[in-house]
């Protein structure tokens, strides 16, 4: 799905404002026909999350209604106008002057319906959205699950299966586009470089046949044009840079790509988008971009911030970008979920790594067989829509296909990863098989992410006690690893050592690359000892400084994603002071801890 766009050919009108917004507490609005306009309103933002905006909205998990009215301009009435809702978390339905145009279910990730025969040309249009929230274990993220996997550390409220807040509402920009007769409907690019020759593939989809396309490639002045194809006989169009400038880190160089349809000799659309040449592949235990291994120091994030939510908040994003400079950063994670789409434009031109989630947080596998069969549905669904969204981008290096899977038995399975239990061959467990069921869970979305795109590693995050069977079906291994805080606060040389002996067992019986993707310690801000103290900014300090020592010894260690980028709101619970997590680097308003200055000083 093609990001809107404006230019000779396209158009568009984003419907971001104050919108009318009413919550449903009893769900009455259905029967109540509240899709034709709703009464009694009070002023919502869109986008923005529901949730910090007023007191009865804060912790509310249930219906919420939306309504704005648009005009659209009589030059789109031709039958390709469409709206376009780039999140609304959890749940969408949506009507145009009272008819159904549609529904969308999982946050994080854009959906659009097609206007045509729904809007009026000669007045106004009443748009609503129903967003719903509920919690429930057949959902992904899930929620509400009967003895929570969550709840074996804490009991938390609402309850979620996750450590983060379950924000909700039209989080995202929502925009109405109009398209030319003739148009593109999707431009698929990837890259390679074969002896100094950059090469540009582009796969190019149109919703007519009938027409051609040309592709022209621009860079300071210079420019490359293709020839034009017939879409009748073909959808493919290669073009060749001789002595490419590499998209890199350092150099995260851009080209301007357009696409071209034309009918009958005449330009009809055109798409433009920035692209980087480069390549990516494993070796080994190594990553290469462009041939050269590279590491991986950065952080898990999150979307989080002050009144909006989880609301898109591009200030917040170019100052979190800023930070990331600013520490010596060159990766993140999209933990738990997709971010903007904005996000990975700027990531596109900071250089920055990128490994992108979809919302798989909090899987589980015991429980309802239905619920596991509608949770593995939703997952497949939520894969395919992030890679045709962010497969354009060069800063996406990894597809990550979740966070923190449970094993079967997970309990069990900590218990033996805490520092203290030490008899001999401590690991051999991990070597043993579990459940087929779950294990076929995860390689059927390792394999659909490979299927759609063969182009980048796939992995995910793995939790303490991940058996090695679901490691052998990724391409990179990532680890969640909490020695020093869940397992043995405190005892931090135990838990170092066993960090150690834990990594060397499975790069053994695997082989393959190790970022640590996790690992961190709560630091308050202002809580200090000369002592080693949990909470205090000095033993999350130590703590990191452990993890960054230990992986100069490691061949195969080639990242490091410190968690967490900053403090963010959470559910509430004992363990999550003023319903934050504050294993940040930064404070939520973004104020540097000890350790973030302690990350610049060994990043830079
Ligand atoms: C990890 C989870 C992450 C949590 C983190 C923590 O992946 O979502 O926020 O623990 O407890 O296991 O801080």
């Amino acid at each position: 799905m093609l990001y809107p766009q404006q230019n000779n050919y396209r158009d568009i009108n984003i419907l971001d404002g104050i919108w009318k917004f009413k919550l449903d507490p009893e769900n009455i609005g259905l029967k109540g026909n509240w899709h034709n306009g709703i009464n009694n309103s009070r002023p919502i933002v869109v986008p923005s999350s529901w949730n910090e905006l007023y007191p009865d909205t804060t912790d509310y998990i249930g219906v919420g209604w939306y309504e704005c009215d648009f005009f659209v301009p009589t030059s789109w009435i031709s039958n390709n106008s469409g709206l376009r809702f780039s999140s609304v978390t959890y749940k969408a339905t949506v009507w145009i002057n009272g008819n159904l145009i549609g529904t969308h279910e999982g946050g994080h990730l854009p959906f659009e319906f097609q206007l045509d025969n729904f809007v009026n040309d000669d007045k106004s249009n009443k748009l609503v959205v129903r967003v719903e929230n509920e919690l429930k274990p057949d959902r992904v993220p899930p929620g509400n699950v009967e003895g929570g996997s969550l709840s074996i550390f804490m009991e938390n409220i609402p309850r979620t299966n996750y450590d983060f807040f379950p924000y909700a509402g039209i989080d995202r920009s929502v925009y109405l586009y109009h398209l030319p007769e003739f148009h593109l409907t999707d431009v698929i690019v990837t890259t390679s470089i074969v002896n100094d020759i950059g090469l540009v593939e582009i796969i190019v989809k149109s919703n007519n046949d009938e027409t051609n396309c040309y592709a022209l490639i621009s860079s300071d002045g210079d420019s490359i044009k293709s020839s034009s194809i017939s879409l009748k006989e073909q959808n493919n169009i290669t073009l060749k840079i001789n002595n490419p400038k590499l998209w890199s880190c350092s150099d995260p160089f851009l080209y301007q790509l357009t696409v071209f349809i034309t009918k009958n000799g005449k330009i009809v659309d055109s798409y433009q988008l920035e692209i980087g040449v480069r390549s990516i592949e494993i070796k080994g235990h190594q990553i290469l971009l462009n041939g050269e291994p590279i590491e991986l120091k950065g952080f898990g994030r999150h979307e989080d911030s002050f009144i909006t939510g989880r609301g898109q908040n591009l200030p917040q994003t170019i100052k979190d970008h800023n930070l990331l400079k600013w520490i010596g950063a060159n990766s993140y994670r999209t933990a738990h979920y997709p971010y903007s789409e904005e996000d990975l434009f700027l990531a596109d031109k900071h250089g920055f790594l990128v490994v992108d989630e979809i919302p798989a947080v909090g899987l589980f596998f015991d429980g309802k067989e239905k619920d596991i069969e509608t949770r593995l549905d939703i997952c497949r669904k939520q894969i395919s829509e992030l890679i045709n969204r962010d497969r354009n981008h060069p800063s996406v290096i990894m597809w990550s296909i979740a966070n923190e899977p449970f094993p079967p038995d997970l309990l069990n399975r900590m218990q033996r990863m805490q520092p203290q239990e030490t008899s001999d061959n401590i690991f051999n467990f991990l070597s043993e098989p579990v459940d087929p069921n779950a294990t076929k869970f995860m390689n059927t979305l390792l394999t659909d992410a490979k299927k759609l795109d063969n182009t980048r590693p796939v992995t995910f995050a793995a939790v303490h006690g991940t058996p090695i069977e679901w490691l052998d079906n990724v391409d990179v291994i990532m680890l969640n690893r909490y020695y020093g805080w869940y397992f043995g606060g405190v005892m931090l040389d135990e838990a170092v050592q066993k960090l150690s002996i834990e990594l060397d067992y499975i790069y053994g019986k695997t082989k393959k690359p190790i970022i640590i993707s996790e690992f961190g310690a709560e630091g308050m801000t202002g809580s200090h000892s000369v002592s080693q103290e949990l909470y205090t900014e000095e033993y999350q300090l130590e703590f990191w400084k452990r993890y960054l020592d230990l992986a100069e010894q490691k061949d195969f260690l080639i990242g490091l994603h410190a968690w967490v980028f900053a403090d963010f709101r959470t559910t509430h619970s004992l363990k999550r002071i003023s319903g934050l997590n504050q294993k940040g680097a930064f404070t939520r308003d973004r104020k540097p801890k000890m350790a973030a200055h302690y990350l610049k000083k060994r990043w830079n």
